[in-house]
C-alpha cells in the first residue's frame, strides 16, 4: 500500500497545494515502485481546519484539489495502470460547517438536532471528556442556540456524529455507496473505533482512565457499546455487496481485541490499522512527548512480535512506521543524519517488507525524507499542534519544551511537500507551498535517488520485488531470535520449507549478534544494506543500522 497525502504530493496549477491532476502525473512513478494500491487522504469538500478531516460535503471534491471529473479521471487512470484506489472516509464526525450541523446547532427542535451528541445545559456540567485537538482539552463546546454542549473528540470544528440514530447511519451508508459506485477499490475508515458512544456518560476520572484504559482516552473511546453492531451492519448493508477492501484506523484497540474486528467470521472489517507500536518512544500519560532516551528496542520487539502473532491464523493487519499523523520514519525510528540516514532508511523498509501484515509505505519515506524541525509555532499548519500549544499557553505550560518535542513528534514533519527534485519548489510546486518545503530537498529528492544506484529508492523497489517473490515474507510464521536486551531485532520467517533470517541492527553502534546460524553462502544473501559483513564462528558483527536478509534453508538446519 502506498499512502499519498494529496495536499503535499504534486501541485499541477501552481497554487502551492497538491491536487488530483498532480497525482495523475505521478502514477507512472507510483507504478515504478511496484506497489499494489494507493490510499489517498480525504479530498471531499472540507473547511480545511484539519486538512480534509472536517468534511462539509461528502459528495463534492475540495476545489483546491480539483473537480469530480478530475476524481473520475484519476480512478480510471489508477485502474488502467493496474493499481487500486483506497479512499479515506471520515464518518466519526463532520465539519461544524456541514449542513447537518448548521441545522442541528440552530435549535433543539430542528430535525437534524439528533444527528449530533448534545449535553443540555439543564443537566449541569457535562462529564469530562478529552478533545484531542481542543485548546481547552475538552471534548465539549457550548452552543447557545440549543442551550447545549456538543461532543467533539477532536477539534470543536469537528462535531461527532450520533451513530445511534439509524437515519445517520443510513445516510452515511448512502455516501459510501456513492463512492463505491464510482469504482473505488477500498475504504480507509478514519477514527472508526470511536463511532459508538456510551450515552449514559459515566464519569471517567483520571483514576478510572488510568486503571481501566491505560491512561489513554483512545482506549475508552474505542470501547463504545454498539461499535461491533454498527460495523456488522455497515458490512452487511454496504461492504458485502461490493468486492472492496475495508481498513479500520483502530486507535485504542489492543492486540487481544484485534480479531474481534477482522476475523473473517466477524463480517466487519478486513484490515486492522493498529496503534500500539506507533506510540513506542513516547513518555506514558503524556501527549506524544518523546522519550529523551529514544525508543526502547525491547518494547519495539515485544510489541511487533506480539502483534505478529495476532494474525497468525486468521484476520490481517497493517504494518507502518509513518503516515500523515506521524513524523518522518527515518527521523522517528532511524537516524536522519548522515552517514546513517541512508542505511537506517533501508533497514526500516527491510522491516516493513519482511514482517507479517500489509506494508503501508508513506510517500517520501522512499527517498529518506526527514523531519523539517520547525522552530516557531507560526510555521505549523496542524490543528493538533496549535490546539496543544494554545492549551499550554492557557495553562502556563512549557511551550518551548513542547516546540522541541514537536521537532520530533509533530505531524507536520510528515506533511511537508514531496521532494521530487532540488529545484526551489522541489518539483512539487512552482508557487508558494502551503507548508514549507524541507531545505534538505536540495540533496534528498527523487531525481538524486534515481541517479544513485545505492539509493533508498532503488533499495525499496528491490525489497518490494523480494517480498513478491518470497511467500514466506507474506504468509510465513514469525519467530523472534533476539532477546529484548539486544538492539538487534533478529527474526525468522518460515513457510513450506523456505526459511529466511532477518537481522536488523536498530542502533548507531556496531553490534555483535551471537548466532547458531552458520554463515550464509553468498548465494543465500538476499538483502544487505552494507557492502558485506563479518561472520565468525560465534556470530556476526553488524554495522550500525545494518540490515541483512538471507535464506537459511530448511527449518531443521535453522
Ligand atoms: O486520526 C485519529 C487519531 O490519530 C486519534 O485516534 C489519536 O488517538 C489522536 O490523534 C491522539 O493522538 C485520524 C486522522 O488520521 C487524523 O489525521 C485526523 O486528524 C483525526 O483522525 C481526526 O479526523
Ligand atoms: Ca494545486
Amino acid at each position: 500500500m502506498y499512502q499519498v497525502y494529496p495536499r503535499s504530493f504534486q501541485d499541477s496549477n501552481g497554487d502551492g497545494i497538491g491536487d488530483l491532476p498532480g497525482i495523475l502525473t505521478r502514477l507512472d512513478y507510483i507504478v515504478s515502485l511496484g506497489v499494489d494500491a494507493v490510499w489517498i487522504n480525504p479530498v471531499c469538500l472540507s473547511a480545511g481546519k484539519d486538512v480534509g478531516y472536517d468534511i462539509i460535503d461528502f459528495r463534492q471534491v475540495q476545489p483546491e484539489y480539483g473537480t469530480m471529473e478530475d476524481m473520475d479521471r484519476l480512478i480510471a487512470a489508477v485502474h488502467c495502470k493496474g493499481l487500486r484506489l483506497i479512499m479515506d472516509m471520515v464518518l466519526n464526525h463532520t465539519s461544524n460547517r456541514h449542513e447537518w450541523f448548521q441545522q442541528a446547532s440552530s435549535s433543539r427542535d430542528n430535525p437534524y438536532y439528533g444527528y449530533y451528541i448534545w449535553w443540555p445545559v439543564e443537566n449541569g456540567q457535562p462529564p469530562a471528556r478529552c478533545g484531542f485537538f481542543d485548546p481547552s482539552g475538552s471534548a465539549w463546546t457550548y452552543n447557545a442556540p440549543t442551550r447545549s454542549w456538543y461532543l467533539h473528540y477532536f477539534a470543536p470544528e469537528q462535531p461527532d456524529l450520533n451513530w445511534d440514530l439509524p437515519e445517520v447511519r443510513s445516510r452515511l451508508y448512502d455516501i459510501l455507496r456513492f463512492w463505491l459506485e464510482k469504482g473505488i477499490d477500498g475504504l480507509r475508515f478514519d477514527a472508526l473505533t470511536y463511532i459508538s458512544k456510551d450515552r449514559s456518560f459515566p464519569a471517567i476520572t483520571p483514576g478510572i482512565l488510568k486503571e481501566k484504559y491505560n491512561g489513554d482516552w483512545g482506549h475508552y473511546y474505542a470501547a463504545g457499546p454498539h461499535l461491533h453492531e454498527y460495523l456488522r451492519e455497515m458490512h452487511r448493508e454496504v461492504l458485502a455487496p461490493y468486492n472492496v477492501l475495508s481498513i479500520a484506523e483502530a486507535a485504542g484497540v489492543g492486540a487481544d481485541e484485534a480479531l474481534s474486528f477482522v476475523a473473517e467470521d466477524r463480517k466487519e472489517i478486513d484490515l486492522l490499522y493498529p496503534f500500539e507500536a506507533i506510540g513506542i518512544g513516547y513518555l506514558p500519560d503524556s501527549f506524544k512527548t518523546p522519550d529523551p532516551a529514544g525508543y526502547s528496542r525491547g518494547a519495539w520487539k515485544e510489541v511487533y512480535s506480539r502483534w505478529s502473532k495476532v494474525f497468525d491464523t486468521e484476520g490481517w493487519g497493517a504494518l507502518y512506521l509513518g503516515n500523515h499523523d506521524q513524523p518522518r520514519m527515518v527521523s522517528r525510528w532511524g537516524e536522519d543524519k548522515d552517514p546513517f540516514r541512508q542505511p537506517s532508511s533501508k533497514l526500516l523498509f527491510t522491516f516493513l517488507l519482511t514482517m507479517r501484515g500489509t506494508p503501508f509505505l508513506y510517500n517520501g519515506d522512499e527517498f529518506g525524507m526527514t523531519n523539517i524541525r520547525f522552530t516557531s509555532i507560526e510555521d505549523y499548519q496542524d490543528v493538533e499542534t496549535h490546539g496543544r500549544f494554545e492549551q499550554l499557553q492557557k495553562d502556563g505550560g512549557d511551550t518551548a519544551a513542547f516546540l522541541t518535542d514537536q521537532q520530533l513528534a509533530g505531524r507536520d514533519n510528515g506533511r511537508t511537500p514531496m521532494q521530487w527534485s532540488d529545484a526551489p519548489g522541489a518539483g512539487f510546486t512552482t508557487g508558494d507551498p502551503w507548508l514549507k518545503i524541507n531545505p534538505d530537498h536540495t540533496r534528498i529528492n527523487r531525481e538524486s535517488e534515481e541517479k544513485d544506484p545505492s539509493s533508498v529508492l532503488h533499495f525499496v523497489r528491490m525489497l518490494i520485488r523480494l517480498r513478491r517473490s518470497h511467500p514466506a515474507l507474506v504468509y510465513g510464521d514469525y519467530t523472534l531470535m533476539s532477546g529484548n536486551d539486544s538492539p538487534v531485532h533478529a527474526y525468522m520467517r518460515s513457510h513450506r520449507g523456505s526459511v529466511l533470517a532477518i537481522l536488523l541492527n536498530l542502533s548507531s553502534e556496531k553490534q555483535f549478534f551471537a548466532s547458531i546460524l552458520s554463515a550464509p553462502s553468498q548465494g543465500d544473501i538476499l538483502v544487505d544494506n552494507y557492502p558485506g559483513f563479518q561472520w565468525s564462528r560465534e556470530g556476526i558483527l553488524l554495522q550500525p543500522w545494518q540490515a541483512l536478509v538471507f535464506a537459511c534453508g530448511t527449518p531443521s538446519k535453522a
